[in-house]
């Protein structure tokens, strides 16, 4: 198997380009995709179940009589968690502990203050009622992302987590089965693609409306994702997965291989980065990606993504590493160095820091405890993980006192005048004593 991955260095005369080009990473929006989808949306929201069976049979080959029959329920839930291979359901439930744990820090709570007049202000926080989480059938149908949605939300208060997961020819995964009873998922569909998107967005006789949308899919549910926003909230439209390692040269360069492959392995697309100020230690892990390749059995995929995306680039230092790291904005960052914290104030963008020679990334994707929903292709300047945030909102809170609303009711009636609107200066006016009233 080859095991090509590019060789850069920040002193090449073409760096800026040649960075450039390995970043550029543009969502492939298909035309056939976006017509399929906007007609199954349309159909799914006309003629509701009905419409969500013929696709079930026509994408899934599942012919049911009734979307009733669609849906697996709390007993066959609990069942494939306690038929699970024991070792598979203790880790999963360690998981499950620890992301519960780490998650319930995040909890935000309502808060109020009162002014000296009486006013009270603050701010409410209340959970969704129902949130929909879609998770892929195929090869990326991942347990461990069952927990990473789940939990949040069962975290923050969401009354109802709707979960949809195609079965193609009618097979459940089992383990995925298990992390949703796990979770406390409160009801399971074996529906996919956009049509289950679609019912979850606008409700059918059987399948309930949520109110925000989350979890990762193929081309047909991202663009179903898409045109559904508004009608309710989606997390975000994931890129492939990546990895930038920023390493000194200190930790075993088959370790750092490894972590290469870890994100490489998920598909052909997947980045997987490495910064070194040492030129001996990216040759020792070009040796390490050499000699492993062929003992990994996903060395196509792996091999694929790292000629497509992967690259081992030599900086001048570890001030240079930070800058281009933050140039990229990477969603998983090992900073894979003796003294990670000298360095981790001047990393601001990325969705999880590894810190030190032991953090690899995969401890994050299962197990650590934060999220491993993070945001990818650069989005990190401006986006968080996913949360118990993503599952809470927030309402304003004003209960003026009677003094309140005679002061205030001046200042709003001044600004209103100003913008003509003289509805809204009366009405703040007409709750102001007598000593100013400008409509009398
Ligand atoms: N690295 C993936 C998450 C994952 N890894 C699931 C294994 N299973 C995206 O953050
Ligand atoms: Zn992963």
């Amino acid at each position: 198997m080859s095991s090509q991955i590019r060789r850069l260095s920040t002193e090449d005369a073409n760096f800026a380009e040649q960075f450039r080009a390995l970043l550029a990473y543009e969502e492939q929006r298909d035309p056939h995709v976006e017509g399929a989808v906007a007609d199954i949306i349309h159909a799914v929201r006309k003629r509701g179940d009905e419409a969500l069976l013929e696709f079930t049979e026509k994408f899934d080959r599942v012919k049911a009589n009734s979307a009733a029959e669609l849906e697996i329920g709390q007993a066959e839930l609990k069942q494939a968690f306690d038929t699970l291979d024991s070792a598979q359901r203790e880790a999963l439930k360690v998981a499950a502990q620890r992301v519960r744990a780490f998650h319930e820090r995040q909890v935000a709570e309502s808060w109020e203050f009162t002014e000296a007049d009486g006013t009270r202000l603050g701010q409410r926080v209340t959970p969704l009622d129902r949130a929909g989480l879609y998770v892929p059938g195929g090869k990326a149908a991942y347990p461990s992302s069952v927990l990473m949605n789940a939990v949040p939300a069962k975290v923050a208060g969401v009354k109802e987590v709707i979960m949809v997961v195609p079965t193609p020819s009618g097979v459940k995964n089992q383990m995925v089965l298990a992390a949703a009873h796990l979770a406390g998922v409160d009801r399971v569909f074996t529906i996919g693609g956009a049509q289950a998107v679609a019912a979850l967005a606008y409700g059918t006789q059987t399948v309930p409306r949520v109110d925000k949308i989350v979890g990762p899919g193929n081309a047909y549910v991202a663009e179903a994702k898409r045109r559904v926003f508004g009608a309710v909230g989606i997390d975000m439209i994931a890129g492939p997965s990546e990895i930038l390692v920023i390493c000194d040269g200190s930790t075993n360069a088959d370790w750092i291989a490894m972590d290469l492959f870890s994100q490489a392995e998920h598909d052909e697309m997947a980045q997987s980065i490495l910064l070194s100020p040492s030129k001996e230690f990216l040759d020792n892990v070009q040796a390490s990606i050499k000699r492993l390749m062929d003992t990994m059995p996903r060395a196509t995929v792996i091999a694929t993504s790292l000629k497509n995306r992967g690259a081992l680039i030599q900086v001048r230092d570890m001030d240079e590493a930070c800058e281009l790291s933050n140039q990229i904005a990477p969603e998983h960052l090992e900073l894979s160095v003796q003294d990670p914290d000298a360095w981790v104030g001047k990393l601001r963008h990325a969705g999880a820091i590894f810190m030190g020679p032991y953090s690899s990334e995969s401890l994050g994707d299962y197990c650590a405890g934060p999220n491993h929903v993070l945001p990818t292709a650069g989005t990190a300047r401006f986006s968080s993980p996913l949360g118990v945030y993503d599952f809470q909102k927030r309402s304003s809170i004003i209960f003026a006192s009677r003094e309140g609303a005679s002061t205030l009711g001046e200042v709003a009636a001044e600004l209103a005048y100003g913008e003509g609107l003289p509805a809204h200066a009366r009405s703040a006016e007409y709750r102001v004593g007598p000593k100013f009233r400008k409509a009398d």
